[in-house]
């Protein structure tokens, strides 16, 4: 409420945010989380709560009046199409030279990601997150986020069978025949409601081809798991449709946040003004980011380092479709949940997982979304002509991602005879290079923020997302963002509360 004062502010209510807010509130803290997208918690008059991925409709995206989905043409003709202004679950933001996708609502990303639950290589860790300790975070951190967000395997048996799998056992056999290893990769999908799917026993979800725009069963989202926990301690208020557009020092101590409220066509309603002891920047690598530069440039947090907007990465993301022969078809039925990945990291710097194109036709698509080691970092900086806050990425920048990819993709084409598909990204155009799934950084640990993200320059701020990630996990990021949360966390609460 406008005026209160409470003991801890949670901005966003994403993988950090949602870690943070339940293991406060276990200690006794009293947790106020602000979201700026919805709760996703009533059904629509169609009966269900989030919309298909073939048929977007006005739940789809975030404030657009038309759809942008990440694949833009199929067969030579364009997907987007007119929906209604409303605070939808997708962003598609536009930075300049990349859309970077988020999620919107109570749950941030969970709501609207593939799920792939992975943990990195150990040998890889150094590079993730160079100042923290590696035997920590794989005796502890790592478990404790896996358990607690409910990450299983796959059954391999039901995979050998079910056809809405063919399309990733179709991805395996070329991957095995060109000399790559296929991993299973983990997931937070509740594997034994997809086999009743399967069988026709339950309402679909992922093998209906729910992805993207929400799940609506099967799925354990953030709702389903810490943020369920952190509302069953009666200590943790959460406030959808609530932007917080300012944090500075109150006079008396702690800090004023000033949050706005709006409507689901995104306008203004209110303003409120609070005071926290505590605020935890938790509003995603662009939106912790994005806030911390303006405030810095704009005087709230002057105190704030030059690190602030630093060390920004895409985690490498790139995609691409091969086309594949005749008797090499992947399926009408295709689960939304990748479940497996092409690993050739070590070598070529690509992870390549093996996702659907769950269009309802036979595609003889194979499809992937790699991960790459691309070096380039971007910086956000603020813009005081139009008071935005920009990102200097540039889409040439994806060059490396691509020439990692091909590692993987040349070789199995030229193994298979097959080639790339040219009609998924526009007409003639292969590569998937203008988007990312992954936004890293931002406000990096042990730059930005000490190396357990207190912000340096303001005693009580902290970084606990995915901004303090440096640019690049080497596999899907959230496993990451939770262990790394359920470390930090752990430690202010033992010396700051
Ligand atoms: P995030 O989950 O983005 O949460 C931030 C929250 O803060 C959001 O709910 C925002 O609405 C909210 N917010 C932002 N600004 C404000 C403000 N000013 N005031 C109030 N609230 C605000 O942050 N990762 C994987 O590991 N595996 C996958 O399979 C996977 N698939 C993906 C598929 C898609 C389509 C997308 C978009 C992402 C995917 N990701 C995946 C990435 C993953 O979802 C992402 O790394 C995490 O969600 C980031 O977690 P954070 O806690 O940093």
């Amino acid at each position: 409420d406008n005026g209160a004062h409470v003991p801890a502010l949670v901005i966003g209510t994403g993988y950090g945010g949602s870690v943070a807010a339940l293991r406060l509130a276990q200690a006794g803290v009293d947790v106020h989380m602000i979201e700026m997208g919805m709760a996703w918690d009533t059904p629509g008059s169609d009966g269900k709560i989030f919309c298909n991925t073939t048929t977007p409709d006005y739940r789809a995206y975030w404030l657009r009046t038309k759809t942008k989905a990440p694949l833009s043409n199929f067969l030579g003709f364009p997907i987007d199409k007119a929906v209604p202004r409303y605070t939808g679950i997708l962003d598609a933001e536009e930075m300049g030279g990349i859309i970077v996708y988020q999620g919107r609502g109570v749950g941030g990303g969970s709501l609207v990601n593939g799920g792939m639950a992975v943990t990195p290589k150990r040998a890889n860790f150094g590079a993730v997150l160079p100042t923290v300790n590696a035997d920590e975070m794989y005796d502890t951190y790592y478990p404790r986020a896996n358990a607690g967000l409910g990450v299983s395997l796959i059954d391999p048996a039901w995979f050998e069978s079910v056809d809405c799998y063919q399309f990733s056992r179709v991805g395996r056999k070329h991957a095995q025949r060109a000399g790559f290893p296929f991993v299973f990769v983990p997931d937070v999908y509740d594997w034994d409601y997809m086999k009743q799917e399967a069988a026709g026993t339950v309402p679909k979800s992922a093998v209906a081809g729910e992805i993207l725009y929400g799940n609506n069963a099967g799925k354990k989202s953030l709702q389903q798991t810490y943020i369920a926990q952190a509302k069953a301690t009666g200590k943790v208020t959460i406030s959808p449709l609530h932007k917080v557009t300012s944090v500075s020092p109150a006079s008396g101590g702690g800090y004023t946040v000033v949050i706005d409220q709006i409507n689901t066509t995104g306008d203004t309603v209110g303003t409120k003004t609070v005071v926290a002891d505590k605020v935890f920047f938790a509003a995603g690598s662009v939106g912790t980011s994005k806030l911390l530069v303006r405030l810095k440039a704009t005087g709230a947090l002057p105190n704030l380092n030059n690190e602030i907007g630093k060390g920004w990465g895409d985690n490498g993301n790139v995609m691409c479709g091969r086309a594949n022969h005749m008797w090499d078809a992947t399926g009408k039925v295709q689960a939304s949940i990748p479940c497996g990945g092409i690993d050739n990291w070590d070598a070529g710097g690509a992870f390549a997982e093996v996702a659907p194109l769950p269009t309802g036709i036979e595609t003889y698509a194979s499809f992937y979304l790699s991960i790459t080691k691309n070096p380039n970092r971007a910086e956000f900086s603020y813009n005081a002509s139009t008071g935005g806050v920009e990102l200097n990425w540039q889409t040439a920048w994806k060059a490396p991602s691509i020439a990692m990819a091909k590692t993987i993709f040349d070789k199995i084409n030229s193994k298979e005879g097959t080639i790339y598909r040219t009609d998924l990204f526009g007409t003639n155009k292969i590569w998937g290079d203008h988007l990312t799934y992954h936004p890293l950084g931002g406000a990096v640990l042990d730059k930005a923020t000490d190396n357990y993200g207190r912000l340096h320059g303001y005693t009580g701020l902290y970084v606990i997302d995915g901004a303090l990630i440096p640019g690049n996990t080497s596999v899907n990021p959230f496993v990451t963002i939770t262990a790394l949360a359920e470390r930090n966390i752990e430690k202010i609460i033992a010396t700051d509360m």
